[in-house]
Order: C-alpha cells, then sequence, then structure tokens
C-alpha cells in the first residue's frame, strides 16, 4: 500500500488503517466462473424485479412467502429440542425430516434456481434460536475456491426477529467486493502464530478479518442493513455478501430462525453423487456418512 494511498484511505475513514487490509484476504474472482447474474455485462432490462434486487443488493427478501402450515411441523420440532443452539451438526436436515422439508421448499428452491442460474441442492443448516455472534464474512471463504458464487442462503424467520436480539446483518451490494478467500486467511493467520489446522480458523481469524472489514466498508461508504422479520419471511443471500450474526443487545434473547445453505448441482464435483438425494418433491440433500446405511 503506497504511502500516498494509506493518507487518502486516512482522510475517508478518519481513522488508521489495520494492519492487515480487505485486499490481503480476498481477490476479485474470474468473471467467467461466475453465474450470470454476477457478471459485469448483462444488460438489466433482460431480469425480472427480483433478479434486479439481487444483482443489486445481493439479497432477496421475501416478506410472508412461506406459510404457517409450513413452517409449523419444523417449529414444533425444534421447540422440543431444548438446546438453544439447537443441533450441532450442520448436517442435522439429514435425521430431521420437518427441517428437510422447510429448507427444501419447493418455490424457495425455484426462487434460489433463478438467481444462482441452475438447480440448488441443500448441505448445511443452522439451528441456533440465538445469534451466531459470527462477525463479518461472505460465506464464498468457508468452502473449496472453485465455488465462485455457485451458492447461497436462506434465512428463514420463525418467529418476530427484533433489533435487540442480534438479528442477521449485512451490508448492500458488498456482493461485488472481490472475494474472501480461506487459503489467504488461513495464510494470514499461520503467520500470525495461531493454529490453522482446525475447524476454528474463520472464528479465530476474526481479530484480522473483522477490522479490515469495517475499514473497508468506511472507505467505500457503505452502512449495513439488518433484517426485522416476522415468521415466513426470507432473505436470500449471496455467497459473496458481506454479512454476520449481529450481537444481540439483550443477550441470550430468542431469535427464531431456520437458516439453510445450498450450492449449485454442477459446481461440487468434491460433492459425490452418491451423497445426493432426492426428497419427495424432486428438491436436492447431501446426505453425509455411508451412503449405503
Ligand atoms: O447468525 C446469523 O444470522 C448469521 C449466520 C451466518 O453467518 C451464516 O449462516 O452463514
Ligand atoms: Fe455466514
Amino acid at each position: 500500500m503506497g504511502f500516498i494511498k494509506s493518507f487518502a484511505d486516512r482522510l475517508v475513514t478518519g481513522q488508521k488503517a489495520p494492519a492487515i487490509r480487505y485486499a490481503d484476504f480476498s481477490a476479485p474472482p474470474p468473471e467467467e466462473a461466475l453465474p450470470r447474474l454476477d457478471r459485469s455485462a448483462l444488460a438489466n432490462s433482460t431480469l425480472t424485479p427480483e433478479q434486479a434486487e439481487w444483482r443489486r443488493d445481493g439479497v432477496l427478501i421475501l416478506r410472508n412467502f412461506i406459510p404457517d402450515e409450513i413452517t409449523e411441523p419444523y417449529i414444533k420440532r425444534r421447540e422440543a429440542y431444548e438446546r438453544p443452539g439447537g443441533w450441532v451438526e450442520g448436517h442435522s436436515y439429514q435425521f430431521v425430516p420437518e427441517m428437510r422439508q422447510l429448507a427444501l421448499y419447493p418455490p424457495l428452491m425455484e426462487k434460489l434456481e433463478l438467481l444462482i442460474g441452475e438447480e440448488m441442492m441443500l448441505h448445511l443448516c443452522l439451528t441456533n434460536w440465538v445469534t451466531s455472534q459470527r462477525a463479518w464474512h461472505q460465506d464464498d471463504y468457508l468452502n473449496p475456491s472453485f465455488v465462485n458464487c455457485w451458492y447461497a442462503a436462506a434465512w428463514i424467520a420463525l418467529g418476530d426477529i427484533e433489533a435487540d436480539c442480534g438479528p442477521f446483518e449485512y451490508i448492500p451490494g458488498s456482493h461485488r467486493w472481490p472475494l474472501m478467500r480461506g487459503e489467504m486467511v488461513r495464510e494470514l493467520l499461520g503467520k500470525s502464530g495461531k493454529e490453522v489446522h482446525d475447524l476454528h480458523w474463520p472464528k479465530t481469524s476474526e481479530f484480522f478479518t473483522t477490522p479490515a472489514v469495517e475499514y473497508e466498508m468506511k472507505l467505500r461508504r457503505m452502512k449495513p442493513k439488518t433484517f426485522l422479520a416476522k415468521r415466513g419471511d426470507v432473505l436470500i443471500w449471496h455467497a459473496r455478501l458481506m454479512h454476520q450474526g449481529s450481537l444481540a443487545r439483550i443477550p441470550g434473547k430468542q431469535r427464531r430462525s431456520l437458516i439453510a445453505h445450498f450450492s449449485g448441482v454442477n459446481h461440487r464435483p468434491d460433492i459425490l453423487e452418491q451423497f445426493r438425494v432426492r426428497d419427495e418433491n424432486g428438491q436436492t440433500y447431501v446426505r453425509f456418512g455411508d451412503p449405503a446405511a
């Protein structure tokens, strides 16, 4: 970073740059590897209003999208499960059919396909009913580097989501920032002397990723938004959208949701065919473990 550039950045942000900058662990993804709606050359007139919202903001918000009779069976099942953090396993949908049925709600799968441009499959669910407190990140960096935004997640509200529970926060338009790269984050983490060969690297690296993202946001004069919601509302977000589970102003306050993550079926060569299962509506989910079991 040149001296003049750092000085100019400081004038814009009003603060000294952090030692590690956003550019140190991100890179623009190869244009030809991206889904159609992420490419720079695209006539906006060919887009539906929902696709245009996606392209502009990196989210699609669907109010009152899932009827109560679809959310009800999972809410009942989840209420009966005492742990506020929900199921520990990200693939708990495998053994909780009510969760799978909600996450794979066909009209939701249809929207995902319209945004990403191919059939999507479910491979991760977060079932906590309190904020995850995960600081700013883009989900793509948690996946193999070839995924390149053929990925999306859905935040399904299952009750009133109020401002003090630590709601989902995102930076509209940040899906056009360079893409955070897991291998670059792990390399920097290693250089700082921390353990990188465990599953906690996304969390242990927050000490440098968070200030870098906060600084980048100031530099770009962008502001975060919060997803306040009611049961049945859904927010679909881009794999490159900067987001976080914000800190709760009332610690431990309930935040009922199901968070479901999906990848494009043609962009996960690492998830072999024998692990993919179709549900009764023909929607695909990944069944981890012994395929014969
Ligand atoms: O707690 C939240 O709302 C955010 C969770 C998150 O980052 C994710 O599911 O990718
Ligand atoms: Fe995330």
